[in-house]
């Protein structure tokens, strides 16, 4: 068993790490209960799985089971209502890492890295001892595999990577690894719980490709859901008093008559008959995660055969949610529930009751602290997100009622305007800035979410809502200001467009 005090000898403490320790008194010496060890850390990341494609949701996505998913569920906590600040991948991403709102780490779009001298997660946890891993899909700065700061050991690829035969940077050794993607970074994985060499606690994130476009489900779940029909919602059908730019989107390239990323050949296609492309990209889409739900199953497995699953924080989320189809379209982006929230899950016996229900907002810009305070480290400085320990041990006064959301336009995918909005437990406004900081040229939204869950009355012009209209936009506008929004920098909004995105980007 490492404990703290032993732990702390074995590093060789640079005087920096000593300035970092200084501050943090609950840091040094022994722990509260000295039995406890110091905590190991498997985080896994999906990419673009939407909060009800796991088994244990109320309604899951096309019946989907993931049994070792919902096993980690019941063996530990899950979020019901878990939230990403910016649905899209490396915006998104480098909130998990840093804790903080996109415009305060600067990745706003998927062409960013993340900036060498912040700090995160991995560097807060290396910086304290910890062994740190990346392995999979990292997608910050579209061109570059190299390591970046904060890991010793580093599995990564350019771009999107493929869902079969990518080409990996395996720690400073760039080859082709041979099969499934998911399979195959699993396997990468368990390797280096192997062969760490060490006994220091360790940090792994393991980052999959799944349930990314285009999907390429593994052979043996191609067709799985092949029996299954998949109509469009109706909410596709239901686009009255909703800004005119969801109905522009329609034929495009995140549109439910558009080509569907490649699943629809010509286009657009508004035919009934055409569902069949919409069927194709939906099953498709979630046969990928029974792939993920596997790996799962072989990491806790992995983990209990070397003895340490129970001292090891398990988590299981994603960077951002999926539109499949709602309110017509497909993608993310937009701060619509199914594009906004995300599983989340944390095993943790040691600190977390099996079966724990969370049913707080929580955000992506939470999991940073949360981990960092369940494993004991320092916290990271001047952050936005909170930690949500003491949610797990029942305190909940003062936690937030709101919090808010930020897109911003990208020439590269013309499909959805800068989108700034505010949601309460049981409210949201979304407002569509133009981005040169004059009036709006589309309409905002507004729903009350206890009433209309699924969004299809938009109360923004209703006079009856006026008032809570008012108060949310008030409400934004506090949050913006809480944060250090503003001024509000972002693209100006060039319109909804029918070109496809660039290949490679895609
Ligand atoms: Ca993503």
């Amino acid at each position: 068993m490492i404990r703290f005090s032993r732990y702390v000898r074995i590093l060789a403490i640079p005087s920096v790490l000593l300035l970092l320790f200084s501050g943090c008194s609950s840091w040094i010496g022994e722990p509260e209960n000295p039995a406890d060890p110091i905590p190991n850390i498997v985080f896994v990341l999906t990419d673009d799985q939407r909060a009800d494609a796991v088994g244990f949701s109320r309604r899951p996505l096309l019946g989907i089971e993931t049994p070792h998913i919902d096993r980690l569920a019941a063996e530990g906590a899950r979020f019901d209502n878990m939230f990403v600040t910016t649905s899209l991948c490396s915006p998104s991403r480098a909130s998990f890492l840093s804790g903080l709102y996109a415009h305060a780490h600067g990745v706003t779009n998927n062409f960013t890295d993340y900036p060498v001298d912040l700090p995160s997660l991995p560097r807060q946890l290396q910086g304290a001892g910890f062994q740190t891993a990346y392995i999979g899909k990292w997608h910050m700065g579209e061109g570059d595999d190299r390591k970046r700061p904060g890991f010793d050991y580093w599995v990564t690829h350019a771009g999107q990577g493929q869902y079969y035969d990518t080409t990996f940077n395996v720690n400073g050794v760039r080859r082709v690894v041979r099969g499934y993607y998911t399979d195959r970074v699993t396997d990468l994985a368990i390797e280096w719980l192997s062969q760490r060499g060490s006994e220091r606690p360790f940090l792994l994130i393991l980052g999959h490709k799944a349930p990314h476009g285009p999907f390429v489900p593994e052979k043996k779940y191609r067709t799985v859901y092949d029996s299954l029909p998949v109509p469009y919602p109706a909410s596709a059908f239901d686009l009255e008093g909703k800004p005119d730019w969801i109905a522009e989107r329609l034929a495009t390239w995140h549109g439910i008559y558009g080509p569907l990323y490649g699943f629809r050949k010509a286009f657009p296609d508004e035919r009934p008959e055409a569902v069949s492309d919409f069927e194709r990209f939906v099953r498709s889409y979630t046969a990928t995660i029974n792939s993920v739900d596997d790996s799962v199953g072989r990491i806790h497995a992995a983990l209990a055969e070397r003895g340490v699953l129970d001292r090891t924080i398990f988590v299981f989320s994603s960077d951002n949610g999926f539109l499949l189809g709602e309110h017509g379209m497909i993608d993310k982006r937009t701060m619509h529930e199914e594009s906004i929230r995300v599983p989340l899950v944390v095993r943790y016996p040691a600190r977390i009751e099996a079966g724990t229900r969370i049913t707080e907002q929580v955000l992506s810009i939470d999991l940073a602290p949360s981990l960092l305070e369940l494993a004991g480290a320092p916290p990271l400085p001047r952050i936005h997100g909170a930690s949500w320990v003491r949610l797990l041990e029942g305190r909940n006064e003062d936690w937030r009622t709101s919090w808010h959301y930020a897109y911003d336009y990208e020439k590269q995918f013309p499909y959805t305007p800068n989108v700034r909005g505010v949601r309460t437990a049981e409210w949201k406004y979304v407002h569509y800035p133009h981005g040169d900081g004059g009036p709006d040229r589309h309409r905002a939204e507004a729903y009350n979410l206890s009433a209309d869950p699924g969004e299809r009355v938009n109360l923004v012009d209703d006079p009856k809502a006026a008032h809570q209209v008012a108060r949310l936009a008030a409400l934004l506008e506090q949050h913006l200001v809480e944060t250090g929004s503003l001024p509000d920098p972002m693209p100006l909004d060039e319109g909804i467009k029918g070109e496809l995105p660039d290949e490679s980007i895609r």
